[in-house]
């Protein structure tokens, strides 16, 4: 585990703050910049021997990722991740074709993190989902026809492998999307399996006549070109494989093996995950199904202990949760905590989100959730709010929640885009017009917008940006260990609008406040009856300047009407650090 000198570092720069205040008349407000507390990359003249309680306070990183985050005692590597998914074929095109492909995001993978510390220029994410990227017969590739080799249209196996490295020697590891439940119709498996005799046959699921509706009610049973017909959970053009023949599940394990082992990915991403078993009492969330993903995390372990396996499990918390419990998945999507978010900012009641984060809280094993905003199967965070202060709070809440959070390629410039899918999966707008310097060529789908607001080249260098706000936030969590594996604390908190969120590790207090409303609120109250504070604290906001009143911790560890600020300006967002005084 790889650790800066955190206290050394704080000393000299309280050292160099002090000096400077000093050759200002020592009035000056100190601008807490991030980028000021990097740890001492100029060697410090001053012997560290002055004290460093005196001048107001200023961030203080703590436990700062460095590199490839690293797991720790109580939390695997994810925790300390921060993910982004993205779509291959809308990233970047390397050679013209309109189709974007590896090595056009190995040309864009500075812009996500340029693996060199002394620079802020990049997102700062420190781990990539690529969806799918094996041959496939549609364009979004979930209709795997090979899960050995790459789709031709994205690069050669050489250009992935290299994508892989450059990706990690910037500290990024890389997870790809898993279709396990189905293969594409046009896949020599399911074509051979038309031959009743074919050893394929049994690899997927058939009757003389349709059994019946899917788990939603939908058509399951299509008919095959050989004649009866065979079960498609989500179309006909995905027959669903047979699972309760283990010559599927010794493949499917050698699949994930051939990936791990010799290709060198660190994990996946489960499609579908519900739904690979069925039974005569379940189509979805089977018995046998959750005994399939166990073995299955019990194999991939056994090749590389330290790949993630994180489920679309798309269905209640209560569920989701028993695929982590039962050591199937090691993480999984919260979806429920993803809509109440949604409607938390919809509405302007904290209280939807937070009590969903509070439930998540108590039923997740620890840490074992992957919050986000929206994915590449809804539409756009920026459509459905409509509202650049609401997505900054939707971003603030992503990135101070509990778990591994991930960003949906796009979403930290506000592209928009409403279904059909095609077009929530739109080229990214790195620069305006109708390429949006996605291509020399023509893209493959339209691009969402072509306003040059709405575009990495617009925000890159405006600190005022959306990019710049999410560049910040995915800082300021691999700055801080207690926004990436504090315990979360909820607090009693009114009125209506104002969100807040203590999340403490045995390092580092951060408290979360924001005003979801557009007016200001002035009489509000945050307390929290109980908790894991002590004594005295300082109060420093991590994305900005201000003056806060010292924090005073009650007899339980909690705190009794703390205000940070007599009124809560409208669209207020404050990242607060709790700092001990005297300890
Ligand atoms: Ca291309
Ligand atoms: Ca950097
Ligand atoms: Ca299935």
């Amino acid at each position: 585990m790889r650790r800066r000198n955190a206290r050394g570092a704080l000393l000299c720069l309280l050292l160099m703050v002090s000096l400077l205040l000093a050759s200002c008349g020592g009035t000056a407000p100190v601008q807490p910049t991030p980028s000021a507390a990097e740890p001492a990359t100029t060697p410090s003249p001053v012997p560290p021997t002055a004290t460093p309680t005196l001048g107001p306070p200023v961030p203080e990183p703590v436990e700062p990722v460095t590199g490839m985050p690293q797991g720790d005692e109580r939390f695997p590597w994810w925790n300390h991740s921060v993910f982004y998914e993205i779509f291959v074929r809308s990233f970047y095109d390397s050679d013209g074709d309109g189709i974007g492909d590896f090595n056009g995001i190995i040309e864009k993978l500075d812009y996500l993190n340029d693996g060199e510390p002394k620079t802020d220029t990049e997102l700062g994410v420190t781990a990539l989902w690529l969806m799918p990227i094996f041959p496939a017969a549609s364009y979004h590739g979930y209709d795997a026809t090979d899960y050995y080799s790459v789709n031709p249209e994205y690069g050669t196996m050489e250009d992935f492998k290299r994508l892989l490295d450059e990706a990690h020697a910037r500290g990024m590891r890389v997870i790809i999307d898993l279709m396990l439940n189905h293969t594409s119709r046009e896949h020599p498996w399911f074509v051979e399996a038309q031959n009743p005799d074919s050893p394929y046959r049994d690899w997927y699921i058939w009757a003389e006549e349709p059994q019946g509706r899917g788990p939603d009610g939908q058509v399951v049973w299509h008919p095959a070109p050989s004649g009866g017909y065979y079960y498609g959970l989500f179309w006909d053009g995905m027959p669903d494989l047979n699972f309760t023949n283990p010559d599927v599940t010794s493949e499917m394990q050698e699949v994930a093996r051939f990936w791990l082992e010799d290709v060198g990915v660190d994990g996946f991403r489960l499609d579908g995950a519900r739904y690979l078993v069925e039974t005569e009492q379940a189509l979805a969330d089977s018995d046998a199904n959750h005994a399939w993903f166990q073995e299955f995390n019990t194999f991939v372990k056994g090749v590389n202990p330290e790949a993630v396996l994180v489920g679309e499990v798309w269905t209640t918390t209560f569920t989701v949760v028993t695929y982590i419990k039962g050591g199937e998945l090691d993480t999984a999507f919260a979806f429920d905590q993803a809509a109440a978010i949604l409607s938390s900012l919809n509405f302007a009641r904290a209280e939807t989100a937070l009590d969903q984060m509070a439930l998540d809280a108590r039923l997740y094993p620890e840490g074992q959730l992957a919050p986000f905003l929206t994915n590449h199967d809804q539409n756009r965070v920026m459509s459905e709010l409509g509202d650049q202060e609401e997505v900054r709070h939707a971003a603030a809440m992503l990135l101070t929640a509990w778990g591994t959070p991930f960003i949906y390629y796009g979403e930290e410039i506000g592209m928009t885009g409403v279904k059909p899918d095609e077009r929530i999966r739109t080229p990214m707008q790195w620069a305006g017009g109708d390429k949006a310097g996605f291509t020399t060529g023509t893209p493959w789908q339209p691009v969402s917008q072509t306003d040059p607001a709405f575009t990495v080249e617009a925000q890159s260098e405006d600190p005022d940006s959306l990019l710049s706000f999410y560049r910040r936030l995915v800082k300021l969590r691999s700055e801080h260990i207690a926004l990436r594996v504090g315990q979360p604390y909820f607090l009693e908190i009114d009125p209506a609008p104002v969100y807040a969120l203590l999340r403490a590790s045995p390092e580092e207090v951060v408290l979360v406040v924001l005003n979801l409303g557009k007016e200001a609120v002035s009489e509000y109250n945050l307390s929290l009856e109980s908790g894991p504070l002590q004594g005295r604290y300082r109060v420093v906001d991590l994305l900005g300047a201000g003056e806060f009143p010292d924090l005073e911790a009650n007899a339980e560890g909690g705190f009794d009407q703390y205000l940070p600020l007599p009124e809560l300006p409208p669209n207020a967002r404050l990242i607060l650090q709790l700092q001990p005084v005297g300890r």
